[in-house]
């Protein structure tokens, strides 16, 4: 693989070193626009990865579907940077996305797992997630490190772009060196998940709401629980419920809301309290301590506090155990899910 995705991934106190995209910094760091492709669940931490570097990074993010962008003839020009996401690295609407925006001058950046793959050989530079096996065919350990790899890019280039002051910089480094134990934490919940999981097995529509960078939680959470369970399932942005899916919520309807502390809480209270004034049962996965959601909610799932750049990779977890047990439960194959190939190919 040449000199692109060399070196290592670290965290210390004071600096982020992603290495494998040490050569292409500059033109990150100046880039016009950031265009992210992939498929899958490697969209959807994309899209964690639009929020994030719209906040920290102050670049243009475009997130695309790699099976429509490749389709399309898209407007890319030389000083765009795409991304291109991808668990195996093999997926072959992403490859031909890349392709083509390395045909047209783009400088192309991979973010994926399987060392050597095909997507890495084709970009300028990248980073492996070393994530390990996915032994599963549905993402779970890929997107969060994926998400991990943007969090981190997104803070790196908004330092060196002189958006992140001292004090924050370093705050938001010490919220990702805490991510690990925070993790543990809530896998200690699992049972309590588990009981959860026990009650709405044989749901037969879920509805997943979030805002902001939650919104994807949401949507790779309803995700997670088709691939594995073939429950019908919904991720929508809280705010779009009036618009339509509000139509469907009744006493049957699971609606698994992402509400953790952040600048769009007070709005996810009130669409909570829309969701239970139709009856339907609300499971929400909230900040550790919070009452006023506990009073509202049917169950609550908490998540140690953090900053809300940092929620997604706390949230996710229960959605992807809550999924597993649920699959479980209605007698599923959880590792090898009807139709699915853990390398769409073709
Ligand atoms: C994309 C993806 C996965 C999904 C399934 C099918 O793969 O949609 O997210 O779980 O395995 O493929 P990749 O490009 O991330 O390898």
């Amino acid at each position: 693989i040449g000199d692109t995705f060399r070196g290592r991934i670290s965290i210390d106190k004071t600096k982020i070193f992603l290495g494998g995209i040490i050569d292409v910094m500059p033109k990150l760091t100046q880039a016009k626009r950031i265009i992210i492709v992939a498929c899958g669940t490697s969209w959807h931490a994309g899209t964690v990865g639009e929020y994030l570097f719209e906040e920290y990074a102050r670049i243009p993010v475009e997130v695309e579907y790699a099976s429509e962008f490749r389709y399309r003839n898209p407007i890319i020009n030389q000083d765009d940077v795409v991304i291109a996401i991808s668990q195996s690295g093999e997926t072959a609407d992403t490859l031909a996305a890349i392709k083509m925006a390395k045909e047209k001058g783009a400088t192309i950046i991979g973010i994926c797992n399987v060392v050597g793959s095909s997507i890495p050989r084709e970009t300028h530079a990248g980073v492996y997630t070393h994530a390990g096996i996915e032994i599963g065919v549905a993402s779970t350990k890929a997107f969060t490190s994926q998400v991990t790899v943007l969090t981190m890019m997104a803070f790196m280039i908004g330092r060196k772009r002189g958006n992140l002051y001292d004090d924050l910089y370093k705050k938001l480094i010490h919220e990702l060196t805490l991510v690990p134990e925070k993790l543990e934490i809530i896998l200690k919940s699992e049972n309590y998940i588990k009981g959860i999981a026990e009650m709405y097995k044989d749901a037969t529509n879920a509805l997943y709401l979030g805002r902001g960078c939650l919104f994807p939680v949401a949507l790779e959470g309803a995700l997670k629980l088709k691939e594995i369970s073939y429950i019908h399932a919904e991720g929508y942005p809280a705010a779009e419920m009036k618009h339509g899916p509000i139509a469907l919520i009744d006493e049957n309807m699971p609606v698994f809301v992402i509400a953790t502390k952040d600048k769009s809480y007070e709005k996810i209270v009130s669409n909570i309290q829309e969701v239970k004034a139709r009856s339907g049962r609300v499971i929400a996965i909230v900040t550790e301590g919070d009452e006023t959601i506990k009073n509202m909610a049917d169950h609550v799932i908490e998540v140690p506090d953090s900053h809300e750049s940092i929620a997604p990779l706390l949230t996710v977890v229960p959605l992807q155990i809550i999924s597993y047990h649920i699959a479980v439960m209605r007698g599923c194959n959880v590792d090898q899910p009807r139709n699915l190939a853990k390398s769409v190919t073709v």
